[in-house]
């Protein structure tokens, strides 16, 4: 068995089959990571949500803002910023809307491999988490809210620019605050101040930007990083500016800006890329 982690697919269907191909994958005995954002801008979301639900025994995935936006939607969750066209449309094919109620809704925002010392989400892993039962708590409680009924009402809220929580004040928010951190950490984050509060908005790489303030959240002291190996997707201007230590892994290389698709071998370490034709 060998252990595939691949970044955002946002919908580029043929580059993520192809590079598939080129590793020789088999969804018998393989396994694939993969750091969310499966669709959306790319040409082709409907395919990568049909083929992944077909090989699911063997994918581990984490949701993404993208992924959260798609449910939301298939909810009624109407807000300005996720009423993106691809995902309507998404939402009038019928075994779409089967494929998120039955598996896409399930899926945890980190995945945890304990013997491999393995953590991935989609974002990363906020400075303010410091040990590894709040995280994988953090993702069970907000999973427990996505997948249940009547949960609409707190998609609603984190979908509202106006509520936008990035203090997880050690442990002591309760309901939509609590959700609204949690969705924030694990699939927004890019940015924190100095002492970890997130910041969302800054997504140009740190040799780009002007602050002396803001860091990027692997930056910030946290003695888990330097104890797992952690993948992320999310943080596509990063790409080659060799800006995290070797054991934090961004896999978003941009395909969608027409960068590269990149998928990461655990087994031999490697990287293998393909060019994405936008
Ligand atoms: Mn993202």
């Amino acid at each position: 068995m060998t252990t595939y982690f691949i970044g955002d697919i946002h919908g580029y269907y043929n580059e993520f089959i192809s590079l598939l191909k080129k590793i020789y994958f088999n969804n018998k005995n393989d396994q694939l990571w993969i750091t969310g954002d499966l669709i959306s801008r790319g040409p082709d979301s409907k395919k990568v949500l049909y083929y992944l639900y077909s090989i699911r025994k063997s994918v581990k995935l984490v949701l993404g803002n993208h992924d959260l936006y798609l449910i939301s939607l298939s909810l009624g969750s109407m807000s300005s910023n996720i009423n993106d066209p691809i995902i309507l449309n998404l939402l009038k094919d019928t075994k779409i809307k089967f494929i998120i109620d039955s598996w896409l809704k399930y899926q945890p925002l980190v995945q945890y491999d304990k013997n491999k010392k393995i953590l991935m989400s989609h974002a990363g892993i906020t400075p303010q988490w410091k040990n590894i039962n709040t995280i994988l708590s953090a993702s069970n409680e907000a999973k427990n809210i996505i997948s249940s009924k009547d949960n609409k009402i707190f998609f609603d809220y984190i979908n509202n620019e106006k509520y936008q929580i990035n203090d997880w004040k050690k442990n002591k928010l309760i309901g939509f605050q609590r959700f609204s951190f949690i969705i924030n950490a694990f699939t927004k984050m890019r940015y924190c101040y100095p002492d970890g509060t997130l910041e969302m908005l800054t997504k140009k790489a740190p040799n780009d930007i002007n602050s002396i303030i803001l860091k990027p959240w692997f930056d910030i002291p946290n003695v888990l990083y330097k104890k797992y190996t952690i993948f992320f997707g999310h943080w596509s201007d990063l790409q080659g500016g060799g800006y995290t230590p070797k054991n934090i892994i961004g896999l978003d290389t941009g395909c969608c800006w027409g960068n590269k698709l990149t998928i990461f071998t655990w087994e031999t370490k490697k990287f293998h890329s393909i060019t994405c034709i936008i």
